[in-house]
C-alpha cells in the first residue's frame, strides 16, 4: 500500500480521512524513506548533533544524526508518523488509539521552560524533520536571542489525527501573543521546568487558560537534569495544584494529568523514574505525552455542516501572497475561490436587529495554507476545526470574523489585556539625523507602526496630540516588547528618536484614585546578595511578599516582590550588577494598584557635549577621570549629546572636541600617547532603561546615541526649572 504524503493542495479533510484509513496495520513507509534521507545528507558525526536531532531519525534506527544537518521537509507520512505506535498498535483500544480528526492545542509556560524545544520533538513524532534546534523560532531576532517573540502554529499528523500546535512566547512582555491564540485551541500543555517549578509567567498563562475553560495538561520538563528528584517533583506538583486552586480552577481542571518529559532528549512518560531512566539509557519517545493529549484535548466544537465562520487570531505578511489572516475555522467549510466577508468584533453591546455588526470588507479566498514547522503548505479547502491561513482579505484584522455572506453575527473574541507602558517614536532630528538610515520621515515611521500594530495585537499606536505628524505614541506591554520593535525598525534602516518609557496610569472609576501597573518580581539570588536586592527594590517601592531560603535553583534564596512597573524600568542592569551576574529575575504583570508615590531619581548626572564635531583623544583624556565615557576618540558628536555619565549627581557640560593648543614648547607627551579606557557601549535595552524624561535615544541602523531632547544648553536650563518630570 502506498504511503500517504502531505500533498500540495490537498484538503485537511482529505488528510484526516486518509489518516483514519491508515490508522492501523500500514507499512512503515517512513522507515523506508528515512534512511535514504540520512544517507544523502551531510556526514556530520552523530556526536556533534544535539540529542534532539539524533532522535529525529525516527524509523532510521537512531544512527543518522547527520541526516538532519540540512533542513528538509519530510513529506509526512501519516502511516510512518505513527512509528511509535505501530509496534504495539495491534489490540490498542485506548481512547488515544481510537481518536480521529483534529486536535488544536497551545504550549504555554514561563520563559525558557522548553516550549519551542518540546514542539521540535513533537513534530518529529509526526515524521517531520527538524534540522535546527527550536525550529519555530524562525525570525532573526528570535534566533539571535534564543527566545520566542511571536506565537506560531504548525500542523503534524499523529496516529489518526491531525494535530495543530501553537508555540507561544514565555516572556511577560509578549503575553498578548498567548492571549490571542487561546481562542484557536481546545487544550494546552502547561510546561513547567521540574527544577524551577511554577514561575510568574506560569501563573499568568495558566490564569488565561483556565479562564478560557481549557483543561491544561502539566508537562514537567527537563527531567534529564541531575538535580531532578522525586521529592522535588512532588513539591512542584503540589505548588502547581495550589496554583490551579488559587486561580479558581474547576474540579475538572484540578484533575490535571502530569507527564514527565525531557523535551531535549525527546522522552516522555507518566512515570518519573522511567522518564529519567530513558534519559540516561536511551530509548523512549514522546508517545505517552501525545496519547494523553489525544485523550484529554477535546475535538474542536464546531460543525462542518453549518455556514462557514472563522475568528481571526493572527495576521501575517507573506512576500508572495501578501496579507494572511489566520484562525481556527469555527464552523462550516471553505475553499479557495469562495466569497467571504469580514465582520468587526462583537463588543457585547450590540442590540440584535437594531444595530447589525458592521461588515469590514467582502473578498475572495485566493489562497489557503496550513503550516509545517513554520513553512506554509497550500491547501484547497478547510473545515471546522482546522487552523488555516487565508489570503485575499485586505482589511480583516485580529478579533474580526471571516464568514460566508449568509452569516450575520460575528463570533465573540476574548479581550486582550491593555498596554502598560508607552514611548514616543519620533523623526530623528539630531545633528547627525539622516546620515545612516534610509527611512527617515514621519510618514514612513507612521506607516510602519500601523503595519506593526496590525500583527502585534498588544501594541497600540497613536498620533501625539498637537504634534506635527513627526511624533507617535507607541503603547505596549513592556520595555522588551517595544525594544524588539525598535530593533526591527533599525534593521529596516529606520532612524528614530525614542523617548524614555512611561507607564500608563489609570483612574479608579469608583474612588477617582490614581492607579499604576504593578508587577510580580521573582528573584533567585545567592544569600550574600539578598540584602542588596531587597534594598534596591524597596527604593523602587517594591514590597517583599515572600522569601524562601534555599527555594531557588542551587540553593539560592527566592524573593518575591510586588513592585510598580515604573520602578522596574532599567532595573535589570542594576540587578545583574547587584548580584554580580549570578541572580535570575523574572517579572510579570500583576494588576493595577494604588499609585505608590514619587520615586527618587537613581541615576548619576550626564556628561553632555557643548560642541558639534569630532571627539579628540586629548579632550577625552581630560574627561576620563570625571566619570564613564560612552564615546571613544574620532567619533561624531553634537551639542546636547550625552557622551558619558558623571561620577557625581550633577550634570556636566563639556567640549569633547577640544584640540590641544599648539605651542613652541616641546611637550613630554603627545596625543598618541594618551591611553583611554574603552568607552562603555550602551545597548538599546540599556538605553531604554537609562534615559530620563528630558532625554531621548537616537536610534539609527548603525548607532545608538543618547541626547538631551532640547539640544540647546541655554534653552534646557530655562525649561529645567519647571521640573516635575515623572
Ligand atoms: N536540560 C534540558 N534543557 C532543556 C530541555 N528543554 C529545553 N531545554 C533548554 O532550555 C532552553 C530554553 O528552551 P526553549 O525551548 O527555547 O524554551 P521556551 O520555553 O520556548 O522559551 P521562550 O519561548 O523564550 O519562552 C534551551 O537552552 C533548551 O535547550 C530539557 O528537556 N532538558
Ligand atoms: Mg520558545
Amino acid at each position: 500500500m502506498a504511503a500517504m504524503t502531505w500533498v500540495r493542495g490537498a484538503s485537511l479533510g482529505a488528510l484526516r480521512q486518509a489518516a483514519g484509513a491508515y490508522a492501523t496495520g500500514v507499512p512503515r513507509a517512513f522507515t523506508a524513506i528515512a534512511p535514504a534521507i540520512t544517507a544523502s545528507a551531510s556526514a556530520t558525526p552523530a556526536s556533534a548533533v544535539p540529542s534532539l536531532l539524533r532522535h529525529c531519525s525516527g524509523g532510521g534506527g537512531g544512527t543518522g544524526g547527520g541526516g538532519f544537518a540540512a533542513r528538509r521537509w519530510f513529506h509526512a507520512s501519516v502511516a510512518g508518523s505513527n512509528s511509535a505506535s505501530d509496534g504495539d498498535g495491534a489490540g490498542d483500544d485506548s481512547a488515544a488509539a481510537k481518536a480521529t480528526g483534529v486536535r488544536n492545542f497551545a504550549i504555554i509556560a514561563h520563559v525558557d521552560h522548553g516550549k519551542t524545544t518540546l514542539l521540535d520533538t513533537l513534530m518529529t513524532m509526526g515524521s517531520q524533520t527538524v534540522a535546527t534546534e527550536r525550529l519555530m523560532d524562525n525570525n532573526a531576532l528570535e534566533k539571535e536571542r534564543g527566545i520566542t517573540i511571536s506565537s506560531k502554529y504548525t500542523s503534524f499528523p499523529w496516529r489518526a489525527c491531525v494535530l495543530n500546535a501553537v508555540d507561544t512566547p514565555g516572556h511577560a512582555d509578549f503575553g498578548g501573543e498567548v492571549e490571542r491564540v487561546l481562542d484557536m485551541v481546545d487544550g494546552c500543555l502547561l510546561l513547567v521546568d521540574a527544577t524551577e517549578g511554577p514561575m510568574a509567567q506560569t501563573k499568568f498563562v495558566l490564569g488565561k487558560a483556565l479562564q478560557k475553560g481549557l483543561m491544561p495538561i502539566v508537562v514537567m520538563n527537563k527531567v534529564d537534569r541531575e538535580n531532578v528528584t522525586e521529592a522535588g517533583c512532588a513539591e512542584v506538583e503540589s505548588r502547581l495544584f495550589d496554583l490551579f486552586a488559587a486561580m479558581g480552577a474547576s474540579d475538572e481542571q484540578l484533575d490535571f494529568a502530569t507527564v514527565y518529559a525531557s523535551a531535549r532528549e525527546g522522552v516522555a512518560s507518566l512515570d518519573l523514574d522511567e522518564a529519567q531512566r530513558m534519559c540516561r539509557e536511551g530509548g523512549g519517545d514522546m508517545q505517552p505525552l501525545l496519547d494523553v493529549l489525544l485523550e484529554r484535548v477535546p475535538p474542536p466544537p464546531g460543525s462542518p455542516d453549518d455556514e462557514f465562520s472563522m475568528l481571526v487570531s493572527m495576521i501575517e505578511h507573506d512576500s508572495f501572497v501578501g496579507r494572511l489572516v489566520t484562525g481556527r475555522v469555527a464552523t462550516g467549510r471553505m475553499k479557495v475561490g469562495d466569497r467571504v466577508k469580514a465582520m468587526r468584533r462583537a463588543t457585547g453591546e450590540e442590540v440584535p436587529g437594531a444595530d447589525p455588526p458592521k461588515e469590514r470588507e467582502i473578498g475572495r479566498v485566493t489562497k489557503l495554507f496550513t503550516s509545517h514547522g513554520g513553512v506554509r503548505v497550500p491547501l484547497e479547502s478547510a473545515a471546522a476545526g482546522d487552523i488555516v491561513s487565508v489570503a485575499g482579505l485586505n482589511l480583516a484584522t485580529v478579533t474580526d470574523t471571516v464568514a460566508s455572506l449568509a452569516v450575520l453575527e460575528p463570533l465573540a473574541a476574548s479581550p486582550i489585556d491593555p498596554p502598560t507602558l508607552k514611548m514616543t517614536f519620533g523623526v530623528n532630528d539630531s545633528r547627525l539625523g539622516g546620515r545612516e538610515g534610509k527611512n527617515l520621515t514621519g510618514r514612513t515611521i507612521w506607516d510602519r507602526l500601523i503595519a506593526e500594530a496590525e500583527t502585534n495585537v498588544a501594541l497600540r499606536v497613536l498620533q501625539v496630540e498637537g504634534g506635527s505628524g513627526d511624533k507617535f505614541e507607541v503603547q505596549g506591554r513592556g520595555e522588551l516588547h517595544l525594544g524588539v520593535l525598535i530593533e526591527n525598525m533599525r534593521r529596516e534602516k529606520f532612524e528614530l528618536s525614542i523617548s524614555p518609557p512611561v507607564v500608563l496610569y489609570k483612574t479608579d472609576p469608583e474612588t477617582g484614585k490614581k492607579l499604576e501597573p504593578l508587577e510580580e518580581v521573582v528573584a533567585e539570588v545567592d544569600e550574600e546578595h539578598v540584602g542588596g536586592v531587597i534594598e534596591a527594590l524597596s527604593l523602587r517601592k517594591g514590597e517583599l511578599t515572600d522569601m524562601v531560603m534555599g527555594g531557588g535553583e542551587g540553593g539560592k534564596t527566592r524573593l518575591c516582590f510586588l513592585c510598580p512597573s515604573r520602578g522596574l524600568i532599567g532595573f535589570r542592569a542594576i540587578f545583574i550588577n547587584e548580584t554580580r551576574g549570578t541572580g535570575v529575575m523574572h517579572r510579570s504583570f500583576h494588576s493595577y494598584g494604588d499609585y505608590r508615590g514619587s520615586m527618587d531619581r537613581m541615576r548619576k548626572g550626564a556628561i553632555i557635549s557643548t560642541a558639534t564635531g569630532v571627539t579628540t583623544l586629548y579632550a577625552l583624556g581630560m574627561l576620563e577621570s570625571r566619570g564613564t565615557l560612552f564615546v571613544g576618540p574620532k567619533v561624531d558628536v553634537y551639542e546636547g549629546m550625552i557622551i558619558g555619565e558623571n561620577s557625581r549627581e550633577e550634570t556636566m557640560e563639556v567640549n569633547p572636541t577640544k584640540e590641544k593648543k599648539l605651542t613652541n614648547m616641546r611637550a613630554s607627551g603627545n596625543d598618541e600617547t594618551v591611553r583611554l579606557t574603552p568607552p562603555r557601549a550602551i545597548s538599546l535595552e540599556e538605553a531604554i532603561g537609562y534615559v530620563q524624561a528630558d532625554e531621548l535615544i537616537e536610534v539609527t541602523p548603525t548607532a545608538i546615541r543618547l541626547r538631551k531632547a532640547e539640544l540647546d544648553s541655554n534653552k534646557r536650563k530655562s525649561t529645567a526649572r519647571k521640573g516635575g518630570q515623572e
